[in-house]
């Protein structure tokens, strides 16, 4: 055995993963143990009409493998989709971090990224009002990093203790397993109405943050506040921040229940279709460093898993870009399999004390064991560190790699020592030398109390529209909620964030915010600690309005329409010019034109062409598509009478989305969605484009870069 055999590429970490794969070609079917079969289709009988037979082991070898392809679904997370692609580094951090990855600008690190819901099972809809959850592995040369974060920046609960409440709340309720992937239910709110410290994440998750566009346009977090650590082993404090080069986008509620109906795959499709389209989904990764010596300097407390780091206060820093380039071979053997873990470190980072990452650092192996069965699951694949593994663990379920020699223990002469403990400039994995020095105590700390402020922040720095979808957020949850006694307490609490928030939230209850909130039981204490401790603190003050927290106003924000799809509704004898001036143009910058037509097959155009309709009227909803555009045809007068065609454009015309139309279709425009315009600057036709002269192109491309027109929604909305 070498000291120090070097780690394989990326090309090789390919390889290994090619090894596993079967190829269907010129080959004969076989069983487990490589007998070619002769006939797959009937079970060995006695007689063609008689009883089967025991001896049949080609038959029992394919039921008994049938009969044991699920695995434990997730408890959490379940719902999930995946792909590989590669990390790779801005450069020059290593002031801060010697993890070589985070440095070293020649290294393609391989990673594998898997985005989920949390609350749903493994078969429910993408567009789930919930967290995302946004894991990525990092092979890197130095072992596995996981940096296991979600698509929003704070959690609900400030410790680990609490999750399997959280969890259980959220669920399904267990006496009839309804609703499914939804958080509006009694027990959800029961549990976050006597949890104040839940707050500022109710803001997030009751924002649009929590029904995304895509995959591809989210913002993805750490959350924890992290440790970098330096060849010398000093330390900073880090929060991880996922930037999307697309920006960050959302759709609208009324949208995401309709497109649960319409394609309950809508995200995982748009993920796997961008990769297979060569549009390769990118984020830039960004640091936020404190140095230790400012641990205490903010008004909260950095370990406090409830609070951001206002962007504001200290800026994100881009170290680095992802881009996913690959979609998985087998669902099952690599995104069903993949075993993530926040404990998975590499030199060059650390843990905080977040009591929150300090409960999840158990879990994680703990869940893997049940799930996937075995300690042998870093040995599947997918789970497989590039960088070369030796160790004295040995044997159990599965094992697959065949270890040689006499020796599985440390200290050993008859193995010649191996495999040797690396010292820290060979690379071993030392931890931060904090010091600690306490009393056993099973308390939160004080500075983890102040549960409004934040929440408050997020709810100020949102535009107007932004807090109208939280408002009506909260509206649809809590009426979803049949007992009152817990809608109360949820305005009570919304009151102590902003009480304009918590009177509009009551209006559409139609009960009144209490005029004094109840206080939490038994919040965040034990049932002998001193409650005047731990008293909620009130708002504070300081905190000033952060763009960074709204996704209108985010500077991430962009006008490509790159991967845009619209919606060409188009019937037999549409206007070939019409179609391809724009299909041209959008294609010029990477936006899709996707023809819609009244029946499947081909269309014909008024030049005599066929086009192929990628979708019908029937089989398709304009919440699929990101804008509409009705090219000029004869035929066009018929579909003034298609409920499914009037409902397509108005729909798109609810959810603001940009609705271009040939000026010869204008009637079928204004019938479907119920108005003219009074003028040229009439709000309420913002973002309908006309093609009545040859900037028509530009003028669409340029309205649907705006992503939805939302002075549209004011208007509508009064
Ligand atoms: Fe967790 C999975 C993210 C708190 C226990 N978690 C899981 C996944 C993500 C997160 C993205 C799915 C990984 C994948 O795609 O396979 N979890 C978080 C974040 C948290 C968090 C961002 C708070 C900041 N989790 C958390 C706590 C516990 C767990 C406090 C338990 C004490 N999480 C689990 C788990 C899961 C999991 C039960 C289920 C499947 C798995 O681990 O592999 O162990």
């Amino acid at each position: 055995m070498k000291k120090n055999d070097t780690p394989t590429t990326e090309n090789a970490k390919l390889k290994d993963l090619e090894k596993n794969k079967e190829y269907s070609e010129n080959q004969f079917i076989t069983t487990d143990q490589g007998v070619k079969i002769n006939d797959d289709h009937n079970t060995l009988k006695a007689g063609e009409r008689g009883p089967s037979l025991l001896e049949d082991f080609i038959m029992r070898e394919k039921i008994t493998h049938f009969d044991h392809e699920r695995i434990p679904e997730r408890i959490v997370h379940a719902r999930g989709s995946a792909a590989h692609g590669y990390f790779e580094s801005y450069g020059n951090i290593n002031q801060y971090t010697k993890a070589g990855f985070l440095n070293d600008t020649t290294i393609k690190t391989p990673v594998f990224a898997r985005f989920s819901t949390v609350a749903g099972f493994r078969g429910s809809t993408d567009l789930a009002r919930d967290v995302r959850g946004f894991a990525v592995k990092f092979y890197t040369q130095e072992g596995n990093f996981d940096l296991v974060g979600n698509n929003m920046p704070v959690f609900f609960i400030q410790d680990a203790m609490k999750f399997p409440d959280l969890i259980h709340a959220v669920k399904p309720e267990p006496h009839n397993e309804i609703p499914q992937a939804a958080s509006a239910h009694d027990t959800f709110w029961d549990f976050i109405s006597l949890m104040p410290e839940s707050m500022h994440m109710i803001m997030w998750v009751m924002s649009d943050r929590a029904i995304p566009r895509s995959l591809r346009m989210m913002e993805g977090f750490g959350i924890h506040t992290f440790r970098l650590v330096n060849e010398k082993n000093m330390s900073v404090f880090v929060k991880f921040h996922w930037k999307p080069k697309l920006g960050t986008h959302a759709v609208v509620w009324d949208e995401a229940l309709k497109i649960s109906g319409n394609d309950p795959d809508f995200h995982r499709r748009d993920l796997w279709e961008a990769i297979e389209n060569g549009n390769y989904p990118e984020w830039e990764l960004g640091v936020q460093i404190v140095p230790e010596e400012d641990e205490h300097k903010f008004n909260f407390d950095l370990l406090d898993p409830t609070k951001i780091i206002p962007e504001e206060l200290v800026p994100v820093t881009k170290i680095g870009r992802m881009v996913l380039n690959r979609n998985p071979d087998n669902f099952f053997a690599e995104t069903e399999q993949v075993a993530f873990h926040p404990g998975h470190l590499v030199p060059g980072i650390d843990f905080s004390n977040d009591p929150l990452l300090q409960g999840r650092l158990f879990s994680y192996t703990d869940t893997q064991l049940s799930r996937l069965g075995s300690p042998n699951f870093h040995e599947i694949p997918i789970n497989r560190s590039i960088a070369p593994m030796h160790n004295n663990q040995r044997d159990g379920h599965m094992r697959q790699e065949i270890n040689v020699g006499r020796t599985s223990y440390s200290p050993n002469s008859l193995g010649g020592g191996c495999p040797f403990q690396a010292k820290m400039a060979e690379g071993g994995f030392v931890s931060v030398n904090e010091r600690v020095e306490a009393h056993k105590v099973r308390e939160r700390s004080e500075s983890f109390a102040d549960h409004f402020s934040q929440a408050a922040l997020f709810y100020n720095s949102q535009t107007e529209v932004e807090q109208n979808h939280i408002i009506n957020a909260l509206r649809f949850e809590l009426s979803k909620v049949e007992t009152v006694a817990i809608r109360e307490r949820m305005l009570g609490l919304l009151s102590q964030v902003d009480k304009k928030l918590a009177n509009k939230v009551a209006e559409g209850l139609g009960i009144a915010v209490p005029s004094q909130p109840e206080k939490p039981l038994n919040h965040g204490i034990g049932a002998d600690t001193d409650t005047k401790k731990h008293e909620p603190k009130p708002i504070d003050k300081s905190y000033k309005p952060s763009d960074a927290l709204s996704m209108l106003k985010n500077p991430t924000v962009t006008n490509t329409i790159e991967t845009r799809q619209v919606a060409f509704i188009c019937t037999d004898g549409v206007s070939e010019t019409s179609v391809n001036n724009l299909k041209k143009a959008l294609e010029s910058q990477g936006a899709m034109a996707m023809i819609i037509g009244p029946h499947a097959g081909n269309i014909k155009t008024d030049k005599g062409k066929e086009i192929k309709a990628d979708h019908t009227f029937f089989s398709s909803s304009s919440v699929l598509f990101d804008a509409v555009y009705i090219p000029a045809s004869p035929n066009a007068a018929m579909l003034e009478n298609n409920y499914n065609v009037l409902e397509f454009i108005s729909n798109a015309y609810r959810h603001c989305k940009v609705i271009g139309a040939d000026i010869e279709v204008q009637q079928l425009l204004e019938k479907a969605i119920g108005k003219k315009p009074a003028d040229k600057k009439d709000a309420a036709m913002l973002g309908i484009v006309i093609n009545n002269d040859k900037n028509f192109a530009d003028n669409f491309i340029k309205e649907l870069g705006k992503h939805r027109i939302w002075e549209r929604e004011e208007k509508t909305m009064q």
